[in-house]
């Protein structure tokens, strides 16, 4: 760690909690203090110190054209010169609110919030004031944000309802979400037999990212529809990571399964704070002040970020950009998987499209507890080697890779150099241990 970013981490322990402004850039999953970026461009970040690095975290999704590009730059040195906030509507809501409903398949109206967990949260609200139900369903692994009914960790035994994932979370409220295990459809039928009528809402991210990315067994995800529509319970598709990351529709649109309400963020802000949530009509309607189920926001819709997301967007409706971040990122992890291969090093990599994972195991990662058996030692001393190499990943075993359109053949040729003499150290290790708890 470089002199700067030291300093700038000491002073800043002094006076934000644990140094940072979300706990996952502290690094301590990994055992390393954060580096504290200067500037970035395309795939690269530099660091206060000086070094660059190829960045695969991508501010946790939302670059997925790279940093500062000039489309985005342009939009936001255009628009910031007629003010930066009015507190009324605007044109550019109007604009992204058409785009929106164009290119997602479910949606139909939609709001726009200012974070993935305030999406959540307000879609959760709709749903259980919608349906008049309480009851909710998530799946351990899955992140949907800060809201209490979503911090929440697995009761014990089957069936049970959770308990309050953190201090803080009424276990009252806790109580009234069940989470089950990912990809076990038996598990949720069993679950919807017995609660079916009191859940309001099952929310799932349809390609999990916070658990590392974990592949859908399609046969779940239809389960999770039919089963919902059974017992009149929404679906809600957590689509704030592969909301246009891994189609111009997402996950929806890649597996052709439906939710009655999406959950979006990252993406459509263009790097800017944003989040949306949407759906069919007749649910949204019930949203004030068209019904009566209240959620606001000072900034919802700024137009700033509705700038750099429409300019985002736009990008990401021109031909063959999809085909690039597949060629791009099938190069990466194909690449990774052949020098683990080499290094005789049991790997197994996850991806859908420009997001993925690569897990330190001889066995199919399919769910958080397949993750957690993965070896963190491994990934710890992958990590710091990466780091070292000058590549940037998210510091957790538990989050996703992001490849964007400013990745090129030079820097994914780099980062599998690197990783091949990472997995040559690692192959003589006896590194050994257990992904740490995360309630995730
Ligand atoms: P935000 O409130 O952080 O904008 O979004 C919450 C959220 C909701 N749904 C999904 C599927 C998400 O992945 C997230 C946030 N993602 C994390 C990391 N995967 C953001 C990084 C952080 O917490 O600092």
């Amino acid at each position: 760690m470089g002199r700067k970013s030291k300093a700038l981490f000491q002073k800043a322990k002094k006076l934000i909690p644990g140094g940072v402004n979300s706990p996952v850039r502290a690094g301590r999953a990994v055992g390393m203090d954060p580096r504290f970026i200067s500037r970035a461009k395309g795939c690269f970040l530099w660091d206060v110190d000086g070094k660059r690095y190829i960045d695969y975290v991508c501010s946790w999704g939302p670059m997925i054209l790279g940093h500062s590009h000039p489309k985005i730059v342009k939009a936001l040195e255009e628009r910031i010169s007629k003010g930066t906030s009015y507190g009324a509507p605007t044109r550019l809501e109007v604009e992204m609110a058409e785009t929106i409903v164009d290119m997602v398949p479910s949606i139909k109206m939609v709001r726009m919030v200012n974070s993935g967990t305030e999406a959540t949260m307000s879609a959760i609200r709709l749903a259980r004031g919608y349906t008049g139900r309480e009851k909710i369903v998530k799946f351990e692994g899955c992140y949907h944000g800060h809201a209490d009914s979503l911090l929440v960790s697995a009761g014990s035994g089957l069936a049970t309802f959770a308990i309050p994932g953190c201090p803080g979370v009424p276990a009252d409220l806790a109580g009234h979400t069940l989470s089950l295990p990912f990809n076990d459809l038996p598990r949720f039928t069993e679950a919807m037999e017995k609660h079916g009528p009191d859940i309001a809402a099952v929310i799932v991210e349809p390609i999990p990212g916070n658990m590392g990315v974990v592949l859908p067994d399609m046969a779940f995800l239809k389960g999770l529809r039919d089963l919902t529509a059974k017992y009149s319970a929404l679906l809600i598709f957590d689509e704030v990571i592969s909301g246009f990351r891994v189609s111009p529709g997402g996950a929806q649109e890649l597996y052709g399964v439906m939710p009655d309400l999406t959950c979006l963020g990252k993406i459509i802000g263009g790097g800017l704070p944003v989040g949306a949530y949407g759906g069919r009509k007749e649910i949204m309607q019930s949203m004030a002040p068209e019904g009566n189920i209240y959620q606001a926001g000072t900034l919802s819709g700024n137009p700033l970020a509705m700038a750099a997301g429409l300019a985002t967007l736009k990008e990401l409706r021109k031909q063959d950009v999809y085909d690039e971040l597949e060629e791009k990122s099938a190069k990466l992890f194909s690449g990774l998987e052949d020098a683990a291969r080499a290094a005789g090093l049991s790997v197994v990599v996850n991806r859908v499209g420009s997001m993925g994972s690569l897990f330190f195991k001889d066995k199919a990662v399919t769910d958080f507890a397949t993750v957690k058996a993965s070896d963190a030692q491994k990934f710890r001393r992958f990590y710091a080697d990466m780091l070292g190499e000058g590549v940037y990943l998210a510091p957790s075993a538990f989050e996703a890779w992001f490849v964007s359109t400013a990745h090129d053949g030079k820097s994914i040729e780099k980062t599998i150099e690197s990783a091949a003499k990472s997995f040559a150290i690692l192959s003589q290790g006896r590194q050994t241990g257990q992904v740490r708890e995360k309630f995730r």
